[in-house]
């Protein structure tokens, strides 16, 4: 895992809000991670989300859907496979996503395998933030490409410095690219950049960036693998997203989202890792 990084990669990244990071995994690592991902979805079958009861989450498939078409979508691998868990909780991806983000320490909200099937459908423009149950302009994303991702498999594509922009009120995500403009009348006339990748190689980007990725027009899977990431001391702000029914009733707007088995440490100045 190569995780130094020079200044100049963190101005930019804080600038423009993503970053890609080519050769982020050796050939070794990445045929170790895309076994355990291939283990970790072949072990969940139909579930999405792995570790917790399936009658108690508003996490799952919706086979046949529009939605359903876009990705292959299964969450929290970490539970279920160590080898996945040590790549998303490394320590020094986690002091690394703190040195871009310019923060004292960090947790896993969330990873997720995004495998978009032959001829799957685009990726709407969206923000991630604001979906997920803390508020904070400094959550980031990994994106590990485990096959190419191309223009025409699917890639992802970013608006530049939006995350300076988008605000934390929830907007419906459509079928339509077009929406998130609806929103945001300020972004529609930004160019967006593509992000081809290598496999092995990621893109890393702010929680509150505008991203989206092209349909797969070809017969191949276009597959990565992602983990979302929040600050230390980020607070429950009232929204579901993938918190089961158990943990919503035991937390009030306001908790620090600190449970270990849910959020582990990844990276902290000041606490010790998980799993280090
Ligand atoms: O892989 C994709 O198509 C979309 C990725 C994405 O939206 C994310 O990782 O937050
Ligand atoms: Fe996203």
């Amino acid at each position: 895992m190569r995780t130094a990084l020079e200044a100049r990669q963190i101005e930019r990244y804080r600038e423009q809000g993503f970053l890609r990071l080519d050769r982020f995994l050796s050939t070794d690592e990445l045929a170790e991670l895309t076994d355990a991902v291939t283990g970790g979805v072949a072990e969940m079958g139909a579930a999405k989300l792995a570790g917790v009861d399936p009658d108690d989450t508003s996490i799952k498939d919706d086979p046949g859907t529009w939605y359903d078409r876009v990705f292959l979508q299964r969450v929290n691998l970490w539970r279920i496979s160590d080898v996945v868990r040590r790549y998303v909780m490394a320590p020094e991806l986690g002091r690394m996503l703190c040195e871009l983000e310019g923060i004292d320490g960090i947790r896993v909200w969330h990873d997720q395998t995004l495998q978009k099937r032959p001829w799957a459908n685009p990726t709407t423009w969206h923000a991630d933030g604001p979906n997920w149950s803390f508020q904070s302009r400094h959550a980031v994303s990994i994106w590990i490409a485990l096959d190419p991702a191309t223009i025409p498999n699917g890639c992802l594509w970013f608006i530049p410095g939006s995350h300076r922009v988008t605000r934390f009120e929830r907007f419906p995500i459509t079928e339509n690219m077009d929406q998130v403009f609806e929103n945001y009348p300020e972004l529609a006339d930004r160019e967006a950049a593509a992000m081809e990748l290598e496999p092995g190689s990621a893109a890393v980007f702010n929680g509150m960036l505008v991203h989206g990725a092209g349909a797969n027009m070809t017969p191949g899977w276009r597959r990565a693998m992602t983990c979302a990431y929040m600050p230390d001391g980020a607070t429950f702000n009232g929204q579901r997203n993938i918190l089961t029914g158990d943990q919503i009733a035991r937390l009030r707007v306001g908790s620090p989202l600190d449970d270990e088995s849910q959020n582990p440490v990844v990276w902290s100045r000041t606490r010790a890792p998980a799993f280090a």
